[in-house]
């Protein structure tokens, strides 16, 4: 599009899910002029960029799609129970188009950096293309989970082999057929990956620095019946999974697992096993998250399905996850990955019995003092998660203060929705809300709403400004730790404790709250039915 004008009423950094529903409902609800930067050449976010082998989204379609357009849940067909990363792209064209979304996103735009201007109250937005625009609104839609992590291996340079991160993989793909190629990395990202590497490549040696807990995800077709079922009670559907706990048709068994019998819970097990997806980690006995005891058993009958699955028990013990509690990372979904080491072309390096990457060579990786050869080398080492993509916008607010200098101990955010300091700056899903631990969706629509029906309000009551006061702020970090510190999650190194990266500081990143989404959402709507709570308005 072309770059006339230079004054919005709001700049939506990102137009994924976040960013396309954002311009959605300030363009056409409040009749805002709305400018999206996006950084891609189309829409997408999170789906344009992650286009690796095996991508796929974890929630199951029938509720990782937009929920304010009713027409659209009924007419869109997906065509397996998990999308894969190429259909939910699909889908979002066919958002894009059907809402005429596209006419106010600038593609190939990447917001370098932002400051608040206080005397005219304007955020003045810079990117990379050299233009600068003002707008009264700034909204980072930039994703959680969208800021790479390319940890600083030595010797990555003089490597002469081709090399990527899943994140940001070729347009079109790599062929690997015929090839000797190495996966750093065993989170969720390399769980869907592998195996299908491993159908290709002529070798394929995984790096592994953590063993996962992975669970079946029971990829398919859906019964046309179910689909029909579901289609004909979506209003029912939308509500559940805006009041549950996590945003999915998942609920915790009240009774703590270390009251059943043995028989009991197996039986238990057996059912959310066979489920697949998200059921073992998010339906599974509520204790499992706070009592050591009670995850043990939890984790126990995993680390047996490992040891049933992979042939050679050596590899089978070097997969077993140990040292933290099951379901405190990423629920990694498995479709033949444990299966994966059966075979006999696919080589697991682990960091704890064989040695971590010391670096990488002309050639390949040397680890634990031995080389190995590769002609491609697959990075599936995450990302800078949540406080990253923020932190990269280079935001100045009030006194030129950054997110750098104010989250130097950890994100310190009101709701996880605004930070102290930086009026009339929003962020979908940002640190501290519920986000990473919900079916995103779900989030970014509340988020989405909130910040539209706040907007509103402004306009309505002549307030020009809108900022989180640093005491409803300190508050709310202390919820939020206070919470997670009940639970066995802090005990992990996982990113959302910000620990897979070598000097982030240690702060548990979303919001893990007693009533989950639901509950949170009650509590975002009481504070604005309150006057907007918490926020200081001018
Ligand atoms: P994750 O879950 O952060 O996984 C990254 C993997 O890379 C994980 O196994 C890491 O080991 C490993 N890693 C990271 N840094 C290093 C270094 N320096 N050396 C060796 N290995 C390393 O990212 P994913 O992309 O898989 O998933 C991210 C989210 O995307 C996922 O949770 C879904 O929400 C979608 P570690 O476990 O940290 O020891």
């Amino acid at each position: 599009m072309a770059d006339t004008t230079s004054q919005f009423d709001a700049v939506v950094v990102g137009a994924g899910f976040s960013g396309m529903y954002m311009l959605k409902a300030l363009r056409d609800r409040l009749g805002l002029k709305v400018r999206v930067c996006e950084a891609g050449e189309t829409i997408g976010g999170t789906w344009y960029w992650n286009r690796y082998p095996g991508a796929r989204c974890d929630s199951d379609s029938y509720i990782y799609c937009f929920t304010w357009d009713k027409q659209l849940l009924q007419e869109w067909e997906w065509s397996e129970r998990y999308p894969e990363q190429p259909e939910i792209l699909r889908y979002l064209e066919h958002v894009a188009q059907r809402h005429d979304l596209k006419r106010d996103i600038q593609f190939d735009t990447r917001v370098t950096g932002a400051e608040f201007d206080e005397v005219t109250r304007l955020w003045r937005v810079r990117t990379d293309t050299g233009g600068e625009v003002t707008a009264s609104f700034l909204i980072a839609a930039v994703g959680s989970l969208s800021d790479t992590n390319l940890p600083p291996f030595k010797g990555l340079n003089q490597f002469k082999g081709k090399w990527c991160h899943t994140s940001r993989f070729p347009q079109g793909g790599i062929d690997f057929t015929g090839k000797r190629v190495a996966v750093v990395g065993t989170g969720a990202t390399a769980v869907q990956a592998i195996p299908e590497i491993a159908q290709q490549a002529k070798q394929l040696t995984v790096f592994q620095r953590t063993a996962n807990y992975c669970v079946p995800a029971r990829n398919g077709k859906v019964d046309p019946e179910l689909v029909k079922a579901r289609k004909a009670a979506y209003e029912g559907v939308v509500e559940r999974i805006k009041d549950s706990f996590f945003g999915f048709e998942h609920y915790f068994i009240p009774k703590p697992v270390l009251a059943t019998t043995p028989e009991e819970r197996e039986r238990e097990f057996d059912r959310m096993w066979d489920a697949g997806g998200f059921a073992f980690w998010l339906a599974n006995y509520q204790d499992m998250f706070f009592d050591q005891k009670a995850n043990d058993l939890c984790a126990d009958y995993i680390k047996r399905k490992i040891r049933k699955t992979v042939k050679d028990p050596v590899v089978a013990e070097k997969l077993i996850p140990k040292g933290y509690a099951y379901g405190t990372k990423r629920q990694p979904l498995d479709t033949n990955y444990y299966e994966t080491f059966n075979k006999d072309n696919v080589l697991l390096v682990d960091a704890n019995t064989d040695g971590g990457i010391e670096e990488i060579t002309a050639t390949g990786i040397r680890a634990g003092g031995k080389e190995y050869e590769f002609d491609i080398i697959v990075f599936a080492t995450g990302f800078d998660a949540m406080t990253g993509p923020l932190k990269a916008l280079n935001l100045k607010g009030r006194g030129g203060r950054t997110l750098d200098r104010q989250w130097a101990g950890g994100p310190h955010t009101y709701l996880g929705v605004a930070v102290a300091g930086f009026p009339n700056l929003f962020t979908i899903t940002g640190p501290q809300s519920p986000s990473v631990l919900s079916n995103m969706p779900v989030s970014i629509e509340q988020h989405v709403e909130w910040i539209t029906d706040c907007i509103e309000h402004m306009r309505k009551t002549g307030k020009t400004t809108i900022e989180a006061t640093p005491e409803a702020q300190d508050q709310w970090v202390a919820h939020v730790n206070e919470i997670v510190n009940q639970t066995l999650m802090t005990g992990a190194n996982s990113w959302y404790m910000s620990a897979n990266i070598a000097g982030k500081p240690r702060a548990f990143l979303p919001y893990l709250g007693p009533e989950g989404v639901g509950g949170y959402r009650r509590k975002c709507d009481e504070i604005a039915a309150n006057g907007y709570q918490g926020f200081a308005l001018a």
